[in-house]
């Protein structure tokens, strides 16, 4: 049965709806589907040349970070990595903000210093995206370690791929974060891929919490395509770190239906990532298995999730050409926020 998480034809079918009520349901539809849309216009956008840095893209990806931070309280702190903008719109779904960002403008999330591998919203508890492969996690370990000390009952969530558990680093904050039974949240998003390479050319298993055996830090392997499933498990386990039990390892099994950056599928690049494959991962698409069971039980229809579909259309429209015409921050601001003395 886990065997077949990595397998792109299954987990196909419409999710087992259980616990949440429908307003939390049509949440978790709503903001997917505006985290993928924000994706899909920063795609088509790159590759028009609209936006000039790179942009890696988590399309189909959503459930994850939306089924965990809707247990996430602001005083919490999320650390990110490169492909980290539903991290930060699953917290706050401004993608005005994101897309000011990313074109460079003053009213970016990072005040157009940064662009989409530098984003910061301390405010919903983003502490940032980062360009360096597991460079956020024993940022996330010192956070913990932090909260811990002031017995505040906040906690650290860091994001990392199943790429950044090869860097030696997380082996340490592992262990560390077990030996100080610290309050944090390591999400493993396993897509299967680091850059172009499949995992299978990488390491001798398809799964990656297996190293939490070697710290006995406890772990729950799920299919992160199942926003249900996602939400319901990380609830459990982020109450467990916060009434002071230590770290938990969460594994999600993932695809990103674009390539490693930008809107290109990578399908000539590298091994093992056919269009046949991509076509099947389309299928367990986390935003049309969660709509298909709301549509089965009868919570929701066709007509209402075009009605939302054309609402999210409208918004992120006016959201680009706002971000579009937004003026670029001034030279000498440079010396204020990135080669600051202070
Ligand atoms: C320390 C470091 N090594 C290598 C790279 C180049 N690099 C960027 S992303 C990436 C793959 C990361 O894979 P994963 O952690 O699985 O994340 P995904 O891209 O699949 O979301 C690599 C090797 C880097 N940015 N930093
Ligand atoms: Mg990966």
């Amino acid at each position: 049965m886990i065997q077949n998480l990595v397998n792109p034809k299954k987990f196909q079918q419409p999710i087992l709806l259980k616990g949440n009520s429908l307003r939390e349901l049509k949440k978790f539809l709503e903001t997917m589907i505006t985290i993928r849309k924000t994706e899909q216009k920063l795609a088509l956008a790159r590759e028009k040349g609209l936006v000039r840095g790179p942009v890696h893209l988590g399309v189909g990806q959503e459930a994850i970070s939306v089924g965990i931070s809707k247990n996430l309280k602001k005083t919490d702190k999320v650390f990110g990595n490169h492909r980290s903008h539903s991290h930060l719109l699953s917290l706050n779904p401004n993608f005005y903000k994101l897309f000011a960002e990313i074109l460079g403008k003053k009213t970016g999330f990072s005040k157009g210093m940064g662009g989409s591998m530098h984003l910061y919203d301390k405010a919903n508890g983003f502490y940032g995206s980062t360009p360096i492969v597991a460079g956020t996690v024993s940022l996330a370990v010192g956070a913990a370690m932090a909260a811990k000390k002031s017995k505040f009952k906040s906690i650290s969530v860091s994001y990392l791929g199943d790429g950044a558990i090869e860097e030696g680093v997380v082996h340490e904050c592992f262990n560390l974060a077990k030996m100080l039974k610290l309050p944090i949240l390591f999400v493993i998003e396993n897509n299967l891929f680091a850059s172009h390479m499949h995992i299978s050319n990488r390491q001798p298993s398809e799964f990656t919490s297996r190293f939490s055996e070697a710290n006995h830090i406890p772990y729950k392997l799920l299919d992160g395509n199942n926003v249900v499933a996602v939400h319901e498990n990380s609830k459990k386990i982020i109450n467990k770190i916060r009434n002071g039990n230590g770290p938990s390892i969460l594994e999600l099994i993932t695809f990103r239906w674009y390539g490693h950056v930008d809107w290109r599928e990578d399908i000539d690049v590298g091994v093992k990532r056919s269009k046949k494959d991509i076509q099947e991962w389309k299928k367990r698409d986390p935003i049309k298995r969660l709509s298909q069971s709301m549509i089965h039980s009868k919570l929701w229809s066709l007509k209402k999730e075009k009605k939302l579909n054309d609402k999210i259309d409208l918004e992120i429209k006016f959201a680009w050409d706002k971000a579009i015409k937004d003026p670029f921050p001034s030279k000498d601001s440079i010396h204020k926020y990135v080669f600051s003395k202070d």
